[in-house]
């Protein structure tokens, strides 16, 4: 598609092409193109060090790592999650045959209200399954209280918390795994691609066994795994990319200060600051519209911005709930769900990326502050 004279919501961190041609010659003399190649330990190495976290595992998609984290935790029965996400999370639970259990959010994070889970476990609840919803950090600890008072499993979906770290701590080093996304639209991309982060060597063994159809060595399976290994060719790009994801999300932040800047004080407008102590990735900067006190809904300016050339996205709306699998639910009630609910009504996405103008991010102010 061309975009040319439009300004989308994100833009992929491209390496230098020059630069990828090079890994590339590589990859074509060895003749090593998949299956734990050269560039896939490398990057693996580099990632459990750029992210301080024990042990990782790298991924076709960031979806797959949620399939294979419920699997390898021998999940069953229900699994408590919030609707307000990418469909994938809830996706994940479904095709693990089990039963997914919509739990309200807490409007200062948009994470799954802790306030609200204890209520929704029944015997047949095994595992939790938050969200760090934009980058923003969950509840862990009191998350991480409940799990061990009902002895459930923690899994986060951290698709948007690349680099992410709460008072210098990875905040994939929470739960029992955290997944990561390397989609093009996130903050660290390899195309496509994705991670599991696990806290012990016999577990990334398990977790490598299963994304390679559950393989150990050449003539033994172990467990009905699935193929999601990641390629040497994105592999490459990976090990490139990292070393412009810190000036990337500085670019971010410089975006985040701007839009604040511009639009503390509009009324109607809500936004996030920074949490004390966290070290934020920039990967997304929503906006909440109230329409009594903006004097527009946020359809309205979601559709007055497309009109202007700024394609903002309404994520997460509509709720995972809505979609017809799942709207059956007793959980997927609306009246069980009044934050989300609203929440996912009023937001808008900004264009948030390292590569905006100036004049790009003045445009987009200028499209909300009347
Ligand atoms: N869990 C969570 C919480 C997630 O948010 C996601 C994915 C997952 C799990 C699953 O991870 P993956 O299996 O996808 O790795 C996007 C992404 O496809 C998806 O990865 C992401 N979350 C979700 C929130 O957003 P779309 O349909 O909104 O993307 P699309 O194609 O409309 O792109 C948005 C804009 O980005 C375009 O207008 C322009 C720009 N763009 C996009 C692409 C693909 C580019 O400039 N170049 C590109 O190549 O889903």
């Amino acid at each position: 598609m061309n975009t040319d004279n439009i300004i989308t919501v994100t833009s992929p961190l491209l390496p230098d092409l020059r630069d990828f041609n090079a890994m590339l010659e590589q990859i074509w003399a060895s003749k090593w193109v998949t299956n734990n190649g050269q560039f896939h330990r490398q990057l693996e190495k580099a990632l459990a060090e750029y992210l301080g976290v024990p042990f990782i595992s790298l991924f076709t998609n960031g979806t797959l790592p949620l399939l294979t984290a419920l699997q390898a935790l021998r999940i069953t029965g229900e699994v408590i999650t919030t609707p307000y996400s990418f469909v994938a999370t809830t996706h994940s639970i479904w095709w693990n045959g089990c039963k997914p259990v919509f739990v309200d959010i807490e409007e200062s994070t948009c994470g799954i209200d802790p306030d609200k889970i204890e209520a929704a476990i029944t015997p047949k609840t095994t595992a939790i399954m938050p969200v760090h919803c934009y980058g923003k950090p969950c509840d862990t600890a009191r998350i991480q209280a409940i799990a061990d008072k009902y002895g459930l499993k923690v899994i986060y979906d951290a698709a948007h918390a690349f680099g992410v770290k709460v008072n210098g701590d990875s905040v994939l080093n929470q739960g029992d795994m955290s997944t990561l996304s390397f989609h093009a639209t996130k903050v660290y991309n390899t195309l496509e691609g994705g991670a599991l982060v696990m806290k012990d060597a016999e577990t990334k063994q398990r977790i490598d066994y299963l994304k390679n159809f559950g393989f150990a060595g050449e003539t033994e399976v172990v467990a009905p795994g699935i193929n999601s290994k990641m390629d040497e060719v994105r592999a490459a790009y990976g090990l490139l990319n990292l070393r412009l994801v810190d000036a990337s999300i500085e670019a971010r932040h410089q975006v985040a200060i701007r839009y604040r800047e511009a639009l503390r004080g509009i009324s109607g407008i809500r936004f996030f600051d920074d949490m004390p102590g966290v070290r934020h990735n920039y990967s997304y900067f929503p906006i909440f519209v109230d329409a009594k006190a903006y004097g527009m809904t946020r359809d309205e300016l979601y559709f007055k911005m497309r009109e202007q050339g700024v394609w903002g996205r309404r994520y997460f709306y509509p709720l995972i709930s809505t979609f017809s699998t799942y709207r059956g639910l007793d959980s997927a009630n609306p009246e069980n769900l009044p934050v989300a609910t609203r929440i996912a009504d009023e937001v808008i996405c900004l264009p948030m990326h390292h590569a905006l103008s100036e004049g790009d991010v003045q445009k987009i102010i200028d499209c909300i502050v009347k």
